[in-house]
């Protein structure tokens, strides 16, 4: 029987995986109230569970799995991938970024990675990025094509998970918030040197979560970060699901990204739940950070 999947162009594939994320968005969401206790164990990366990071992935995982052209599913909470299919698109997911503002009501989101690739792959190998962000309004931003190439658009997701285009994201020209993850005793001399010298010039927004904070640097402009550690050198999130999603919008919104050193996209993939320093924002702010991090 022929592939089903054969011939799938990865782009078009990224635009179906795209809407099934909005199509499920309202259903994760109807299902957080009942699903803020946390479970027995921890995820791939040493975190506490949530009840709503499983039901979320679950979702998820059943969803885009039966995307034609999805050959597999990866996400923050499963130590391996997932075979979903034949088809040549990898999807790497961050069911629920910063679930733990459950307890504190506060945003979180969906985050999701579309590759033409096997898993790990780099952010190269991005053809399309995109968050729900779960706030007063649940909405999605995305971009579809080669990093670099695509428009970033930001959607209204209905009650019915469509996806209703609200316009074009351009990072403003002009930045006016940072926030940065991490605590202050253990950021590096140089990175503490960095915000001593912008914490006059920007006004602090940080939320502990990552879609949210860098929706807020995608609104209005500025920089966001979760950094290198002294505890822990390549910071806390992970690149394939975290980094580089936020690295595409971000540059293809009109910023940077960056490691610490060159862009979040150039990191290679060494395994799915790597970590990567992340900082992303107006150009000038992530070259100021740049250069603070090569003065050490
Ligand atoms: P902290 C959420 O758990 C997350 O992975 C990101 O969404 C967020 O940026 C970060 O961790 C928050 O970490 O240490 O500030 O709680």
């Amino acid at each position: 029987m022929a592939d089903p999947n054969a011939g799938a162009e990865p782009t078009a594939v990224a635009e179906t995986v795209l809407d099934t994320v909005a199509a499920v968005a309202p259903d994760v969401r109807a299902g957080l109230p009942g699903r803020r206790r946390y479970l027995d164990g921890e995820n791939p990366s040493g975190e506490a569970v949530l009840a709503a990071d499983v039901y979320a992935d679950d979702l998820l995982e059943s969803a885009i799995g039966d995307v034609a052209g999805v050959g597999s599913y990866a996400s923050e909470e499963r130590e391996t991938t997932v075979d979903v299919g034949d088809g040549p698109v990898s999807v790497a997911v961050d069911p629920l970024d910063g679930s733990s503002n459950l307890k504190s009501n506060n945003p979180m989101g969906t985050v999701v990675a579309v590759y033409d690739a096997p898993l790990p792959a780099s952010g190269r190998d991005l053809v399309a990025a995109g968050f729900v962000l779960y706030g007063p309004v649940t909405t999605m931003v995305a971009g579809v094509g080669a990093p670099g190439d695509a428009a970033i658009r930001e959607f209204l997701v209905t009650d019915d998970g469509e996806r209703e285009p609200l316009g074009d994201v351009d990072l403003p020209a002009e930045p006016t918030v940072y926030g940065f993850g991490g605590r202050v005793p253990d950021w590096p001399d140089d990175f503490a040197a960095y915000v001593d010298e912008i914490e006059d010039e920007l006004k602090l927004r940080y939320g502990g979560a990552m879609i949210a904070d860098v929706s807020q640097v995608l609104s209005y402009g500025g920089v966001f970060a979760y950094p290198a550690l002294e505890s822990a050198p390549d910071g806390k999130l992970r690149l394939l699901f975290e980094g580089n999603p936020v690295a595409y919008l971000v540059e293809g919104a009109g910023g940077q990204s960056s490691t610490g050193d060159g862009s979040i996209l150039d990191r290679e993939a060494t395994g799915l739940h790597q970590r990567v320093p992340v900082y992303v924002g107006n150009g000038d702010l992530v070259e100021r950070l740049e250069a603070a991090l090569a003065d050490s």
